[in-house]
């Protein structure tokens, strides 16, 4: 060793000593934590006991090659059959809670009431009655992607009558179910339902109308939204006590540079234009000012002799402000932005409308999934962001996680959700955020939509080569588990564990 080895060890060790550590915050006592799938990535049985067919059995059947590996959800994770094995693998963890997704038409195979389907009801019966026996809580997803073919066939989501069809399922839900699930989610994720399904057709239903689809599906869905919470309020509350909230997705947009006031604007706008668009209506009853604005000016610009954006009546502004009793956030990964030049993007876009570019930073680590970065800060800026926007609401975080090829020794994994939780720590007890709860995607590896079983989500590792789609653990099961019962994060716990001697990846 030369003496500037020997100095910069020395510096080295001054810093590890010297440093403080990270202080050990601890969950609040009334913290849950939970775990999530949703029907058409787990369940299977896709035709199976009257179910009637959805936009994804539809659009993966006519179009497998435009899933990664030609797959589909026909038998999935069998969890039609083999529910009985995910409740045990959610007490193991020592979940407070399972949020699961209810499939339209398993229920109501044409989508309308005026055909139930029995053995659906028995299906969703059979579970929830499970997890309560076990100890856990159903919270249970109204709407996940899967919307009935035949309400498709009639225009899908764009089409403001599906509101008056999701009113009539959803009272059907309350009626049968409403005895035991007191937490419920109308909807999963608005903008992936809207812009990927109606907007760029990158989801199933494929429809291409960018500019108009997307805003169109999402009035739709926002007044189903709000016209179920008041269904409920005033029919179903009294008796069964429950609560209602709705689980909407986004990234942290952090401004390029952080100190440039035009990129601090470019994150506002970017926020209201992506995450104000489905908040902003369930908290003061319409669109952000900035989007209306922006949307109007563009529309008209373009040649449209009014704005693209629909309006919400009086009456409607009304029936929606403050639909919700918690806030369902889906979040996954950030991005940097600025504002894009005047005119960029193809028109008429939600894209353009925004008028933001964003970026992730090659610095960054990554996933398995091109689109999600490990931005463990992201999450805390977020939860400020959302604090201070909407005057602290309770915000239930009813997704996170972290895409691999499905190794057992999932450490990046474990790691991600070490360093995701602890910045939900620091944004309790550093900024006074009312973060009411944890949900773990996934349960299970499932179904990833467009990318079919090529990335890995699970806690638990599935064998879809096998017939019997065969469950083991993880190592990030047993690291989030020790962070359940030990209510913090312990950044030096790793399991020994009995790992499965079959091979996997
Ligand atoms: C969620 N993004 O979707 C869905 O709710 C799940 O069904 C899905 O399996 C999970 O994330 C993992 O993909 C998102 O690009 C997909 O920011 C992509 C994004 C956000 C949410």
């Amino acid at each position: 060793m030369n003496i500037l080895q020997f100095l910069l060890l020395a510096q080295n060790l001054c810093v590890l000593v010297l440093a403080d550590p990270p202080p050990d915050y601890y969950f609040p006592d009334d913290f849950i934590f939970g775990a999530a799938t949703a029907a058409y990535q787990v369940e299977g049985a896709w035709n199976e006991d009257g179910k009637g067919e959805s936009i994804w059995d539809r659009g993966t059947h006519e179009h497998p090659d435009w899933v990664a590996d030609n797959s589909n959800g026909d038998i999935a994770c069998d969890s039609y059959h083999k529910y009985k094995e995910d409740v045990q693998l959610l007490k193991d963890l020592g979940v407070d809670f399972y949020r699961f997704s209810i499939s339209w038409s398993r229920v109501l195979p044409t989508g309308k009431i005026d055909q139930i389907n029995q053995a659906g009801i028995d299906y969703y019966n059979n579970l929830i009655d499970e997890l309560l026996a076990n100890g856990i809580q159903p919270y249970a997803t109204m709407y996940h992607w899967d919307l009935p073919q035949a309400l498709q066939d009639e225009g899908g989501w764009p089409e403001r009558k599906l509101a008056d069809y999701f009113v009539d399922y959803a009272r059907v839900l309350f009626e049968n179910f409403g005895d035991r699930v007191k937490h419920w989610m109308t909807f999963n994720e608005i903008v992936q339902i809207c812009e990927a399904g109606y907007s760029d057709g990158a989801f199933a239903p494929y429809v291409v109308n960018p500019g108009i689809g997307g805003y169109e599906c999402t009035h739709t869905i926002l007044l189903a939204h709000g016209r179920t919470y008041r269904m409920y309020e005033t029919d179903f509350k009294a008796q069964q006590n429950g609560q209602i909230g709705i689980a909407i997705d986004t990234s942290w947009h952090e401004p390029n540079f952080p100190d440039r006031e035009t990129d601090q604007q470019a994150s506002e706008v970017d926020m209201e234009m992506n995450y104000g668009w489905f908040v902003n209506p369930i908290v003061n009853g319409n669109y952000p000012d900035v989007m209306i604005e922006r949307v109007k000016t563009n529309s008209l610009a373009e040649g449209f002799s009014a704005s693209r954006l629909p309006e919400f009546t009086p009456d409607e502004q009304e029936m929606l402000k403050g639909t919700f009793e918690f806030l369902g956030l889906n979040h996954y990964t950030s991005d940097k932005v600025y504002f894009a030049e005047e005119g960029a993007g193809d028109r008429p876009s939600h894209w353009a409308d925004t008028g933001v570019v964003g970026y992730q930073d090659p610095s960054w680590s990554g996933s398995a999934s091109y689109w999600l970065k490990v931005v463990p800060w992201g999450l805390r800026n977020l939860l400020v962001y959302i604090k201070n926007h909407y005057d602290n609401p309770p915000v239930l975080i009813t997704e996170n996680g972290f895409s691999d090829y499905g190794q057992w020794d999932d450490y990046d994994r474990a790691n991600y959700f070490k360093d995701y939780l602890y910045e939900v720590l620091r944004a309790i007890h550093e900024e006074e955020c009312n973060v009411i709860g944890y949900t773990a995607w996934s349960l299970i590896d499932n179904f990833e939509w467009m990318a079919g079983y090529t990335q890995k989500f699970g806690l638990h590792y599935v064998n879809f080569w096998d017939p019997e789609r065969t469950r083991n653990k993880k190592l990030s099961s047993y690291v989030y588990n020790n962070i359940i019962t030990t209510r913090h994060v312990d950044w030096d716990y790793y399991p020994d564990w009995p790992q499965p001697t079959e091979s996997n990846v």
